[in-house]
């Protein structure tokens, strides 16, 4: 095909790959021979350089370049004006100072979230944090949209949240010892595909197959029967009813006298409270078997043998981020644990927990035992910050009070907004309150590469370069190479790396020096590099110098193997406590009790969620929509990109469900529906499967959002953004998380013309500069 076949060895979230290019682009993706098991996300990537959604150069909103700073209903519908990089570069400069100094660093919101693309030092938000604190702070973000809930109650409970996945039990020592894996959630080995940072490798599928061969057994317990691949027992309760279930095992473990009284007296602390809400003694209802069974459409004898089943063999039980990302989120992993601890496996080979296998690629993989090189971020002296899935509570709600975790906080009043390397148009939930939001600020910031909807709702957009048109180095914390990153392409049109936009930036607002130490990124590549190597050489690790790394591609560093998750502490508790007030595993944590919250008790709890089958919303919207990854993109990456594209329905995301739920709606495969409720709609394409419940529908999420009417905050998104339905609410008062996994609605047959897709497309772009 002509093609310039070049080297050039890349990384991305989804896997390492030699690019083939011609014209400017990539044609082909060359997987990396090492990986076992390569994600079909790679076939995303050809064409994407130059799709015709790239941002070619700077461009300012209209109607804020004519009317000046100011809240503004026209963002998402606005037309944009292309300026010169200079004109871009002051106009943010002159904004960022008027911002600083009439309303102080704590009007600016960068928090920025997003997963932006790998690399160590190009990192989206590891360049406008560093910026940003060079500039004086800003009010921050803190946690995640994947383990909102989690990385708030496992530090009470364990003391330790990201350690979790970083120093889970192996997927080789899980192949080897478990005899039985009961996942919560399942593992989708769809979402394996990803890791933070990169990936060399591929091993779930392998190992889950090294476990079946030796004789294991796996039960998967989830709505969706293809959140586990090959054999398994499938249990499908309805979505949200996970903790009852577990309450019920735990119930049958009690009442059979078959918990691990030693192991709950030795290493955990207040399972007594715990026993006595369980038995029913401090609220009236036992969680028996039978009340599991209730709540979660189950059979009684079904949880009561699983049970039974678990006391009796090497059992792993596992616990997925999905379960956590939805109302009282803290529930699911707490309550995994305590189940966990009764069965008194922790810490040995093959039993005990796991939470987020099958979450993405990390938790199972061998951790690096020593620090990665990172871009220093400086100093934020502005305390400020929001857990992150705050936002549209705060831009709607400057100095309104809420909880997190123990604080009664205040929201700032922000006044500008600065993103590199999101898309709230696609992580956040509730979009047109999203939209409402951010109408809110004088002004809104926004780096990437593309048109996505986020950067169509900016004020001042900034194009950004993608990881294949620089050089960088990549690496993360359970992966053994560091991989230099060549550059596979000529950067597109008149795009930028974001280091560059922000030195251009500080050199106008004086802060140059601060931001980039007098070095480009090249420079700053070495000098990376050679830090990491000075740390490695102090511990006698040795490392190639710069220019063998670079010229040989990548280097392969040392791992910790054969891990299991708290060897050490069961090994030792007193040599090995964990970080939480007692040293052990608080089944009951006096801080949480004593924050006293009506969402979040002292011990792991059942509250009925609002958005489930059983509940009063059902009877208006009587299908559970579970709004989970996607298994042809990472997130809204790539959207436009082949995989994705072959999996759409005329143009539109597919949605899955249960052909008695299609037929009773006159619906056959094929068919594009309006999903709706009382917050939204959204077409999608329908897909017929009997792999899940009769009431339970599956959208995936990342289809970039498309109104039919930009100019109307509550559009019908026409390409089936499932967030447009989500609810806007936190996990509970303790943790504030996300809780877009999980919404009821409603579905029809679409027999409406069908509106274009126009997500892909630039906004009405003028030429001119501003004095024209
Ligand atoms: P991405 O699509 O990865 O989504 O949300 P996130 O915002 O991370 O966005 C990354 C953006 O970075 C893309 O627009 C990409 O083009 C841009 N980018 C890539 N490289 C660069 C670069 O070098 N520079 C700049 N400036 N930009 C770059 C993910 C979030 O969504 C997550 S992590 C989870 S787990 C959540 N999951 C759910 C869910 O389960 N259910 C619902 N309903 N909603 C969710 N949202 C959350």
């Amino acid at each position: 095909m002509g093609s310039d076949v070049r080297a050039a060895q890349h990384m991305a979230h989804w896997g390492m790959f030699r690019a083939s290019v011609s014209g400017g682009d990539v044609t082909e993706v060359h997987p990396d021979a090492g990986d076992e098991n390569p994600s079909q996300v790679l076939g995303n990537v050809p064409g994407s350089v130059r799709h015709r959604s790239r941002i070619a150069g700077p461009a300012v909103r209209r109607g804020w370049l004519e009317n000046g700073p100011g809240p503004s209903d026209r963002r998402g519908s606005d037309e944009f004006v292309a300026v010169s990089w200079d004109e871009l570069t002051s106009l943010l400069a002159t904004e960022l100072r008027r911002v600083v100094d009439r309303y102080g660093n704590e009007a600016i919101y960068g928090g920025s979230y997003g997963w932006a693309s790998a690399g160590r030092f190009h990192h989206a938000q590891s360049q406008v944090h560093r910026f940003l604190n060079c500039l004086g702070g800003y009010t921050r973000s803190v946690n995640s949209y994947s383990t909102g809930a989690t990385s708030v109650v496992m530090p009470h409970v364990v003391g330790a949240h990201w350690k979790l996945f970083s120093r889970s039990t192996s997927w080789d020592v899980i192949a080897e010892n478990t005899d039985l894996l009961v996942a919560f959630g399942g593992v989708p080995v769809k979402n394996t595909s990803i890791n933070h940072g990169g990936t060399s490798n591929h091993p779930t599928e392998g190992a889950l197959a090294a476990l079946r061969a030796r004789g294991g057994r796996i039960v998967t317990i989830s709505p969706l029967r293809d959140d586990m691949t090959g054999e398994a027992t499938w249990i499908a309760p309805i979505p949200g009813s996970d903790v009852a279930v577990m309450l019920g095992l735990a119930h049958v473990l009690v009442t059979e006298n078959l918990h691990d009284t030693a192991f709950l007296d030795k290493y955990c602390t207040g399972y007594d409270t715990f026993e006595r809400y369980l038995l029913g003694h401090t609220d009236g209802t036992p969680k028996t078997a039978a009340w599991a069974a209730q709540m979660s459409g189950l059979a009684e004898d079904t949880i009561a043998e699983l049970a039974r089943e678990m006391a009796s063999r090497r059992t792993l039980v596992t616990v997925t981020w999905s379960l956590q990302r939805v109302k009282s989120g803290e529930q699911a992993p707490w309550m995994g644990l305590t189940l966990a601890s009764m069965l008194g496996q922790i810490g040995i080979p093959g039993g005990g927990f796991g939470h987020g296998y099958g979450s993405m690629n990390e938790p199972g993989l061998a951790p690096v035992p020593y620090p990665l090189p990172t871009l220093p971020q400086g100093h934020n002296p502005v305390t400020t910050f929001i857990p992150v899935a705050a936002i549209s509570d705060m831009l709607l709600n400057p100095g309104a009070e809420f909880d997190y975790n123990g604080d009664r906080m205040v929201y700032p009043d922000i006044r500008l907004v600065h993103w590199a390397g999101g898309n709230p148009f696609h992580h956040h939930q509730d979009l047109g309150r999203l939209r409402r939001a951010f109408a809110r600020p004088d002004t809104v910031v926004v780096h990437d590469p593309y048109w996505t909807p986020m950067a169509k709702h900016a004020d001042i957009v900034v194009p950004s370069t993608t990881s294949l048109e620089r050089s960088d180095i990549s690496c993360t914390r359970n992966d053994p190479l560091l991989v230099a990153m060549h550059p596979a392409v000529p950067r597109f049109a008149n795009s930028r790396d974001d280091y560059d936009t922000f030195a251009a930036v500080a050199e106008k607002l004086g802060i140059a020096q601060e931001f980039t130490e007098g070095r480009t990124s090249d420079e700053w590549l070495r000098h990376l590099y050679r830090q990491w190597q000075g740390f490695l050489e102090s511990s006698s690790v040795a490392t190639p110098a710069f220019d063998d790394f670079w010229h040989d591609g990548s280097f392969r560093m040392a791992t910790e193997d054969g891990l299991t998750l708290l060897e050490d502490y069961r090994r030792d508790p007193v040599a090995a406590p964990l970080r939480t007030p007692s040293g052990r595993i608080e089944i009951f944590s006096d801080v949480v009790d004593g924050y006293g919250y009506d969402d979040c008790a002292g011990h792991p709890t059942w509250y009925e969620p609002e958005e489930w089958l059983r509940g009063a919303r059902a009877e208006t919207f009587p299908l559970h929509l579970i709004a989970n990854q996607p298994r042809t993109r990472l997130h809204s990456q790539l959207d436009h990109g082949a995989t994705s594209q072959a999996s759409k329905i005329q143009g539109r995301e597919p949605i899955r469900l249960h052909p008695t739920a299609a037929t009773a709606r006159g619906i056959a495969d094929g068919d594009v529906v309006r999903v709706f409720n009382d917050r939204g709609s959204c077409l999608a394409g329908a897909v017929l499967d009997d792999g899940m419940l009769d009431r339970v529908v599956q959208l995936s999420t990342g289809a970039w959002y498309d109104p039919e009417d930009p100019s109307d905050v509550g559009s019908m998104c026409k390409h089936g953004n499932p967030n447009v339905l989500t609810a806007d609410v936190g996990a509970s008062s303790l943790s504030q998380g996300c809780t877009g996994q999980h919404v009821l609605v409603q579905i029809e047959r679409y027999d409406g013309e069908l509106p274009p897709i126009t997500a892909f497309d630039p906004p009405t772009l003028v030429t001119g500069t501003r004095s024209e």
